[in-house]
């Protein structure tokens, strides 16, 4: 069975709306990131990086979110969470969910986990200070980027779920009255029973 490595409200969340949206058969193992469970010698030996999402099939372990989120989408086809039979298409897919993996996580991370960048808490503090104004800019970029209902256009794909995450997280940031795109996805998400599902099942309803 599969096997989802996860942290409630990480962009783990995004992987795990997938699943479900393709309804797959998953254990999702919960870990504890401010207790350090990621750094556990037994995690560590199935992904090196120490991070979440982690997704275990049946041929190996994958990481990486952009990678994760393809991969569903291609091994549950009828689920339809990406444009797989179009080549232009699905590299905007792909282009779309690298550059939110690339991009606007960095510079969160930023404020959140500063000391991965510098040991000085000068530094950091500096780090933090400008976060906020590039996870901005970061909002105006994708907003111009979506097509509208969708990020894609008409249909919902993984790349919704995925910028539904850092929605979540840019409310307790920045203004997000000024993306309205932006916005009117993440409610498309919001409401959808896979998302509503997991956020229940990883207690953040
Ligand atoms: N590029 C990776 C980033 C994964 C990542 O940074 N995950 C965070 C949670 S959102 C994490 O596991 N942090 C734990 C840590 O830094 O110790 C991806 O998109 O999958």
């Amino acid at each position: 069975m599969l096997k989802l490595f996860y942290a409630p409200n990480a962009c783990s969340l995004a992987p795990h709306i997938g699943l479900e949206e393709a309804g797959a058969d998953y254990e999702a193992v919960r870990l504890d990131l401010k207790a350090g469970e990621q750094r556990n010698p037994d995690y560590l030996a199935l992904n090196p990086k120490g991070r979440v999402p982690l997704l275990i099939t049946d041929k190996g372990p994958i990481s990486e979110n952009p990678a994760i989120l393809t991969w569903i989408a291609q091994a549950y086809p009828e689920a339809k969470l990406a444009p797989t039979g179009d080549a232009f298409a699905f590299a905007k897919f792909l282009s779309f969910c690298a550059g939110l993996s690339s991009g606007i996580h960095v510079n969160f991370a930023h404020a959140f986990r500063a000391s991965r960048w510098s040991d000085d808490e000068a530094a950091q503090a500096s780090l933090k200070a400008k976060a906020p104004a590039n996870v901005a800019a970061d909002f105006k970029t994708i907003e111009g980027q979506i097509k509208g209902p969708f990020v894609l256009g008409q249909d919902y794909s993984l790349a919704d779920a995925y910028l539904f995450v850092f929605v979540r997280w840019g409310k307790n940031m920045v203004e997000m009255s000024a993306y309205p795109k932006v916005m009117a996805v993440h409610d498309a998400v919001a409401v959808r029973p896979a998302t509503r599902k997991v956020l229940a099942d990883e207690g953040l309803a």
